[in-house]
């Protein structure tokens, strides 16, 4: 029987800079979603790339006295590194600069064209344009004047642009994501889904889509004097991963909460009109602040990726960082609050538990049984995956781990005379496997390491502890 399939993408992210925790977050939650389906069976691909085009990496490549091109790959090359390191399982790695992509993307174009979602004649686009964000920006999304993201002042565009019509998919597209039936796009958390739904019912106006004095960009297929604004393009990198490969529609797009609505209004109007499925489930995790700040270069407050691995281990920074805040909320990072969730839930919780028993086994020679194959993924966590519900998913392990401690505890086989013929020890053994199992997707590594020492019949406590304590002032 044919596997179902479960595809699920990040952002392609842009090049105008390195990787930070932002990025790294939203790629870790989709590697551990993905490494979760595969698990139970599926035929799980996790496509993550990078956004190449536009104004902004255009400006970012002349501020290094650079082109385009070569900024862009250096920078991706940066974005896969990080990614490599982090231990994710991507099934492509895609940049908008592939070639598969300019094709796909100016057919892509074409059918829009063709099926008459683009108007046949540029005409005047008149607009406030922040060059950070990459989009237009009404009059009342401003503060004092700026981008309350990027805190600069948008640019006054006005040239001669292709519209796409997206004003004709206002109904459609709250039927979708009201989702009665069940069959259209579930956007979540319900917070952004109502979001979008009342910003929807104040109704849609028609987008524009080329760029008339924009070099670096893909050129329109019906008009090649024009670039595709790069929004545009960089959306239909899913479809260019997935059509070829058969696993369109896309079962998730997890994204920051700032993009949600070009994924779950723009994106799927655009497939609409050219008679394609809309993805299933769109995900605006939440954003992270530093110490209560914005992340911003300018602050000089940027956490990257790199930094996180030094300091926790590849394995120690993708638990921490899905664990210290509910996947679809906000969140404050500071070492001090990381150090400590990693020192008392890695070090102290899990570390030490598999370091307890396996010294004790050792010591006692108790012979384990072997039948782990048996082990499934707990019951209930599909329900908790499928609504990205990842730190509950790290809260239950955290507590089968303290059960198992107290148990210990209330046992106290080492002042036992005889403990290696105690039935106890099953249960101790196989809750720790079931911890292994539940844990693959974040942790794979130890995962495995764990389920290598409690493969039986005979366990050796392991040279080294799996997560070193870190040494914090207090
Ligand atoms: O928007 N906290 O790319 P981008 C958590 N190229 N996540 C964060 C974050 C933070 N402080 N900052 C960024 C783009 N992110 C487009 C996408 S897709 C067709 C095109 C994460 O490099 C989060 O996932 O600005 C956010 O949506 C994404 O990075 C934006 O990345």
């Amino acid at each position: 029987m044919e596997k179902s399939k479960f595809f699920v993408t990040t952002p392609v992210y842009y090049v105008n800079d390195i990787p930070h925790i932002g990025h790294t977050y939203t790629t870790v939650a989709a590697d551990v979603v993905a490494r979760f389906w595969k698990q139970l069976g599926y035929d799980a691909r996790l496509l993550t790339g990078t956004d190449e085009h536009g104004a902004k990496i255009a400006a970012a490549a002349k501020n290094h006295n650079k082109e385009p091109k070569e900024y862009a790959d250096e920078i991706s090359a940066e974005f896969k590194k990080a990614w490599q390191l982090l231990d994710i399982d991507f099934s492509r790695f895609i940049r908008t600069t592939d070639e598969d992509h300019i094709k796909v993307s100016q057919d892509f174009l074409q059918k829009l064209y063709d099926t008459g979602a683009i108007d046949p004649k540029p005409r005047l686009y008149k607009g406030l344009y922040c060059i950070g964000c990459e989009k237009f920006l009404s009059q009342n999304e401003l503060k004092d004047g700026l981008c309350p993201d990027h805190l600069k002042p948008p640019v006054e565009h006005s040239e001669e642009n292709y519209y796409f019509k997206l004003s004709a998919y206002q109904d459609r597209l709250i039927e979708l994501i009201k989702n009665e039936d069940g069959k259209g796009i579930e956007v979540q958390p319900a917070k952004r889904k109502h979001e979008m739904l009342s910003k929807l019912e104040l109704g849609l106006e028609d987008i524009s889509i080329s760029r008339a004095n924009l070099e670096w960009g893909i050129p329109l297929p019906f008009d090649e004097s024009h670039t595709t604004y790069v929004w545009i393009e960089a959306l239909i990198n899913y479809y260019t991963y997935g059509s070829p490969n058969k696993v369109w529609p896309a079962d998730l797009h997890l994204v920051g909460k700032d993009i949600v609505w070009f994924h779950a209004v723009i994106w799927p109007a655009m497939l609409l009109a050219i008679g394609e499925q809309p993805p299933k489930q769109v995900f605006g995790h939440g954003f992270f602040t530093i110490s209560g700040q914005k992340m911003s270069k300018s602050l000089g407050n940027v956490i990257k990726p790199s930094e996180l691995v030094a300091r926790y281990g590849v394995e120690g920074t993708r638990y921490v960082l899905l664990s210290a805040f509910p996947f679809g909320e906000d969140g404050d990072f500071s070492w001090e609050t990381f150090d400590q969730l990693y020192n008392s839930n890695l070090a102290n919780g899990l570390g030490n538990l598999v370091s307890r028993v396996s010294k004790l086994l050792e010591l006692n020679k108790v012979t384990i049984s072997q039948d782990q194959e048996n082990i499934k993924p707990s019951l209930g966590l599909s329900e908790l995956y499928s609504t990205l519900s990842l730190d509950q998913v790290l809260r239950n392990i955290s507590e089968k781990v303290s059960t198992l401690d107290q148990k210990l505890n209330e046992w106290h086989p080492w002042e036992i005379k005889d403990p290696n013929t105690s039935s106890n020890w099953n249960e101790i053994v196989q809750g720790i496997r079931q911890i292994a199992c539940d844990l693959y997707p974040f942790l794979p590594e130890t995962s495995t390491k764990i389920r290598d020492i409690f493969s039986g019949p005979d366990v050796k406590k392991p040279e080294q502890a799996l997560f070193p304590r870190l040494e914090v002032s207090s």
